[in-house]
C-alpha cells in the first residue's frame, strides 16, 4: 500500500492503472554474502532518490507480506547444482509452491549471481524471475545475470531499475554509478574493488609425511589496513596464475609476451595480462561460444552448437587445451584476452579470531591437485599458496563478511559444530574468539580426516581448548584409519541421544566444508537423528530443521 509515500511526480500508470508507490521492497538470498552486499547497496541508491527500502533476508521476510509489497527487488545467487542458498530455501519454497498468491500488482526485478563455470548458471535468479512473471507480476526492468565479475553488471542493473521508475536522468552520475553505490563509509578503504596487500608471516603445512593431502596455514598480516573481521567471515584472495602456465599459452600462441595489452583503463604487457588479470584455467560455455566466434573454426562452431558435447567439452580442460585442440587462432592477442573472465577472487573461511590475533588474519587451505586429460591440473590459488608464496611476499585481500554463518549473540549459548577437512577453518576461530573472550557456553567439536597421524589439523590446539575447558566435547573421524570409513555423522549417529538434547537445551548448529557429500549427508543425518530422538516422523523432523534455520540455530558455509 502506497498511503505513506510521498507525492510522486509524473509518472507512468502501471498495470493496475495507480502510480508507481514510492515504496521498495528488496529481498536478498545469499551464502557468502555478495547478494546480501549488493541488495544493501541497491536499497542505498534508491533512498537517494526518494524511496522509502525495505532490505530483507529472504528468510526474515513473511511469505505472507508479499500480497502487499507493489515494488520488490530480488537479489539471489545460486549454488551447486542450481541451489538457492540457505536463506532463501523456504521463500524459494513458497514462492514455487501452490500456496503463492496470485501478484497481479506487483513490479519486480531479478538481479541473479552466479559462475558461468557451473551448469545451472544463476538458476535460482532465473526461477525468481519466471515464477513473479507466471503469478502475474509486471517486469520493471529485465532480469541481470552477473558472472563472478559482478559489480558492473549489477550497478547497471540497479540504475536500468531507476531508470524504469522514471527515475533515470538523476540517477546516472558522469562516471556511470549511482552516487550512493560506493562502499559503506566509515570502514576500511581496502575493499573487493581495491584490495590490501597482506604480508605473508607464516606458511606451514599442517599435515604430516605421508600424507595425501596438504592443508596450508597461512598466517597473513593486515597491519595499516584498517581491515576487520569477526568469526565466520571469509577473506578474498587475488592469486596469480602460475608462471608456467602462462609460458606455455604464450607459446602456444605464438604471441610476444611484452606486446602491451589494454587492460580496462590500464596498460600491462600480456604476459602480466596472463599472469594476474585474467582466468586461464577454466573453461565456460560462454568463453567457448565467444572464442567459437572469434575464431570461425568449423570444428569449434560444430561443438558449441550443441551443449551437450560442449558441456563434455570443457569439463576438466582449460585454456591451453582450447586453443591445442582448435588452432590455428587468428587475429589478435587483445582480442583474445578480451574475451577472457576476469581473474576472480578466492573466498576462503578465516580461520583465526581478530580478538585473539590482533592485525592478523589466518587461512586454512587444502592444495588443489589431480590429474585430468592427460595433464596435472593445479588449483590456482591452493597452489600459489602451497608451491611459490614465501612469507614476506604480498598477497591482494578483501573482507567477505558473512552475516550468515556468525557465533551466537548470546555467549553463553552451546554450539555444535562440524567441520571435516578444511573445514575445520572457522571453528578454530570460533574457538579462539570463546577463549579469548571468556565466553561460558559449551561447544562440541565433529572433526574428520583420512589419517589421525598425518591429518588431524590443529590437534595440538584442540587437545588445549579441552583441557582448558573452552571446548566441552570433541569427537574425530579418521575415514581411512581402519578397514571401514568413519565420517562426521558416525560420529553424530553414536552420540544422537546427547546431540538432540543439545538442540533441546537451545545449541546452534554450524557445519563448514565440502557441500556435495558432506553438508548434504550431515543435515540428512541431523534429521534422522531429531527424527530417532525426538519422537517425530521425517517431515515433522525436517521442519524442527528448517525452524533451527529460520532462528539462525543452524547456519552452514559450504563450498
Ligand atoms: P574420505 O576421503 O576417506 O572418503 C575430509 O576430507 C574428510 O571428509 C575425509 O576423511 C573424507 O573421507 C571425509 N568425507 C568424504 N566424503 C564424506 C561424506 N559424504 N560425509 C562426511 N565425510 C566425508
Amino acid at each position: 500500500s502506497s498511503q505513506a509515500a510521498p507525492a510522486v511526480e509524473e509518472l507512468p500508470a502501471v498495470a493496475s492503472g495507480s502510480a508507481i508507490s514510492k515504496e521498495m521492497t528488496i529481498l536478498f538470498g545469499s551464502q557468502t554474502g555478495n547478494a546480501q552486499s549488493l541488495a544493501k547497496k541497491a536499497g542505498k541508491t534508491l533512498e537517494g532518490h526518494g524511496f522509502q527500502v525495505t532490505v530483507s533476508s529472504m528468510s526474515d521476510f513473511k511469505p505472507n507480506n508479499l500480497k502487499k509489497v507493489k515494488n520488490l527487488l530480488i537479489v539471489v545467487s545460486t549454488h551447486g547444482e542450481g541451489d538457492p542458498p540457505d536463506n532463501a530455501l523456504t521463500f524459494h519454497e513458497f514462492v514455487h509452491g501452490r500456496r503463492a498468491p496470485k501478484l497481479e500488482d506487483l513490479r519486480f526485478s531479478v538481479l541473479a549471481l552466479g559462475d558461468s563455470s557451473y551448469e545451472f548458471f544463476c538458476q535460482t535468479g532465473k526461477d525468481f524471475d519466471k515464477r513473479l512473471e507466471e503469478l502475474g507480476g509486471t517486469r520493471i526492468a529485465p532480469r541481470v545475470d552477473c558472472d563472478l565479475d559482478f559489480d558492473e553488471p549489477a550497478a547497471e542493473w540497479v540504475e536500468s531499475v531507476l531508470a524504469e521508475l522514471n527515475e533515470g536522468q538523476s540517477s546516472v552520475n558522469s562516471s556511470g554509478t549511482a552516487p550512493a553505490a560506493q562502499a559503506p563509509a566509515a570502514e576500511s578503504v581496502y575493499s573487493r574493488s581495491n584490495p590490501f596487500r597482506a604480508e605473508v608471516l607464516e606458511s606451514i603445512n599442517l599435515n604430516g609425511r605421508g600424507s595425501n593431502k596438504e592443508t596450508r596455514h597461512l598466517e597473513l598480516s593486515l597491519e595499516g589496513s584498517g581491515l576487520t573481521y569477526q568469526p565466520g567471515d571469509s577473506l578474498g584472495v587475488y592469486p596469480e596464475n602460475d608462471p608456467e602456465l602462462v609460458d606455455l599459452l604464450l607459446e602456444e600462441m605464438n604471441w610476444d609476451p611484452d606486446e602491451e595489452i589494454k587492460v580496462k583503463d590500464e596498460v600491462v604487457t600480456l604476459k602480466e595480462a596472463l599472469h594476474s588479470h585474467f582466468e586461464i584455467t577454466v573453461l565456460t560455455k560462454p568463453l567457448v561460444e565467444k572464442a567459437a566466434k572469434l575464431s570461425g573454426n568449423e570444428d569449434l562452431l560444430q561443438l558449441v552448437s550443441q551443449s551437450d558435447q560442449l558441456k563434455a567439452y570443457i569439463d576438466g580442460r582449460d585454456l591451453i587445451d582450447l586453443v591445442r585442440d582448435f588452432k590455428p587462432w587468428n587475429g589478435t592477442a587483445q582480442d583474445f584476452v578480451s574475451i577472457l573472465r576476469k581473474m576472480p577472487a578466492r573466498l576462503y573461511s578465516i580461520s583465526s579470531s581478530l580478538e585473539a590475533n590482533p592485525e592478523e588474519v589466518h587461512l586454512t587451505i587444502g592444495a588443489v591437485r589431480y590429474d585430468a586429460h592427460g595433464r596435472e591440473r593445479k588449483g590456482v590459488c591452493s597452489i600459489l599458496c602451497a608451491e611459490r608464496l614465501q612469507p614476506g611476499d604480498t598477497l591482494p585481500v578483501f573482507i567477505q563478511h558473512n552475516e550468515n554463518f556468525k557465533l551466537p549473540g548470546n555467549p553463553d549459548t552451546s554450539i555444535i559444530m562440524i567441520g571435516p577437512g578444511t573445514g575445520v577453518a572457522p571453528f578454530r576461530s570460533f574457538m579462539q574468539e570463546r577463549e579469548e573472550t571468556g565466553a561460558e557456553g559449551k561447544s562440541w567439536m565433529f572433526f574428520g580426516d583420512q589419517h589421525f597421524v598425518t591429518d588431524f589439523l590443529y590437534q595440538t590446539e584442540w587437545q588445549k581448548w579441552l583441557k582448558d575447558g573452552v571446548l566441552t566435547k570433541m569427537d574425530v573421524a579418521f575415514s581411512r584409519d581402519g578397514d571401514e570409513k568413519v565420517y562426521v555423522q558416525h560420529r553424530m549417529q553414536e552420540n544422537s541421544k546427547e546431540l538432540f538434547q543439545w538442540l533441546e537445551e537451545g545449541a546452534s548448529v554450524y557445519i563448514c566444508g565440502d557441500e556435495k557429500h558432506m553438508a548434504h549427508d550431515v543435515h540428512n543425518t541431523l534429521i534422522d537423528i531429531i527424527e530417532k530422538e525426538g519422537g517425530l516422523n521425517r517431515d515433522e523432523a525436517a521442519a524442527y530443521l528448517a525452524e533451527m534455520q529460520q532462528n539462525k540455530r543452524y547456519q552452514r558455509d559450504v563450498y
